[in-house]
């Protein structure tokens, strides 16, 4: 009888889809390299040994949150001392920063303010567009959406149509979290629960924009509840095909209130990559997101499975509030550098992953 890694070898080579209980005994493994050369053949039969990035500024235009999410150290209640939000003219001036920097996208995402109407969002679009008709806008995750509906009192499809026609380009992958009730009763008790964030992705999908999914990962979750999330996340892709990268993100600590979790180590950051390349199969891109894993562990990803080293980022709020040791923002030189060093092809891609340059 074969055992797990003869098992799976096969599968890869055969491109067939991975059980639950496969990706279980994967991450219950403690053969790293072995986990990791499955994750490597898979995304060489994807993507061959190029690696995507691109140029990107990211926009988090308030940090007042009406939620309490207990693993986020950057939402503050209105009122509180470290409370901002950013004004119309400020974003204008980011997104032209962003464009004199050879940007191409602006990722934003923010709190759910209690009281900035539903106009404001879509002004916010429709100026980052007005600074560059080319410049993406990848905003907004379905929490938020959910939250504009609620607070414009119209239906999520009308306010995705909304915001399309204002100028959203796609959406980012944020919200997910963990899809499983048990540990969002945990963690984010106030958050949308997991089946209304497909619900809206697959709305999303829909209306014909693409989107990321996230992972975020190393608190109180457990192995089972990582393979639910990406069951429920391939399920979904098999349906749409509207996501385009997932991205797991590693749980930074520092000034959260997620009882005794201490962070993710290296191993267990590699894991969980590597196996979301080899588990998710109709998902073309995995990426590394650097603010949260670090430019080390990022670089070594490249070799677990991984594809896409996400961007130069710019003002990263979210992750660095809590604790991330990673830079702020690192230029395009570095990332084509760190690409090279572990022997890929470096692409600058656009939101959509059209090629604008191989290196
Ligand atoms: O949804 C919040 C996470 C997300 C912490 O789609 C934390 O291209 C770690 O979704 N430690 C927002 N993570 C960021 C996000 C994202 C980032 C990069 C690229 C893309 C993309 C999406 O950040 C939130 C939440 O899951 N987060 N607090 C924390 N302490
Ligand atoms: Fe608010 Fe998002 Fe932070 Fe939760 S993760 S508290 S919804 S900003």
């Amino acid at each position: 009888m074969k055992n797990l890694f003869e098992t799976l070898t096969d599968k890869v080579s055969k491109k067939q889809r991975v059980t639950d209980a496969e990706a279980m005994a994967l991450f219950e493994s403690n053969d790293l390299l072995a986990i990791g050369e499955l994750a490597a053949e898979a995304n060489r039969k994807k993507n061959g040994g190029r690696v995507y990035f691109n140029v990107n500024r990211h926009i988090n235009y308030t940090n007042v949150c009406v939620n309490q999410c207990t693993f986020c150290a950057f939402s503050k209640l209105e009122g509180e001392d470290d409370g901002y939000t950013l004004a119309l003219d400020g974003i204008r001036k980011k997104a032209q920063e962003a464009v004199a920097a050879g940007a191409t996208e602006i990722h934003s995402v923010g709190g759910l303010h209690p009281r900035l109407p539903f106009e404001f969002y879509l002004d916010m679009v429709r100026t980052i567009k007005t600074v560059s008709p080319q410049l993406h806008v990848k905003a907004f995750t379905a929490v938020e959406i959910d939250y504009f509906s609620k607070i414009s009192k119209t239906s999520t499809l009308e306010v995705i149509h909304a915001l399309q026609e204002a100028g959203l380009g796609s959406m980012p992958g944020g919200g997910a979290e963990i899809l499983n009730k048990e540990v969002r009763d945990k963690i984010c008790p106030e958050k949308i629960s997991g089946e209304r964030w497909l619900e809206i992705i697959e709305q999303v999908h829909h209306a014909g924009l693409k989107s990321n999914a996230t992972m975020l990962f190393g608190h109180l979750e457990n192995y089972s509840d990582r393979v639910d999330h990406m069951r429920r996340l391939r399920e979904l892709q098999d349906r749409t095909g509207g996501f385009q990268s997932f991205i797991p993100l590693a749980f930074q600590p520092d000034n959260t209130r997620v009882p005794g979790a201490k962070g993710v180590g290296g191993v267990d950051a590699l894991k969980a990559l590597a196996i979301s390349r080899i588990y998710l199969d109709n998902f073309q891109h995995i990426k590394a997101y650097w603010v949260m894993l670090g430019m080390k562990i990022a670089q070594t990803a490249l070799c677990f499975g991984v594809n896409d080293l996400d961007g130069t980022v710019i003002e990263e709020q979210i992750g660095h509030d809590a604790g991330a040791d990673s830079p702020q923002e690192i230029g395009k030189d570095r990332i084509i550098n760190l690409i090279r060093k572990a022997g890929k092809t470096p692409v600058e891609r656009d939101t959509l992953y059209q090629e604008l340059k191989v290196y």
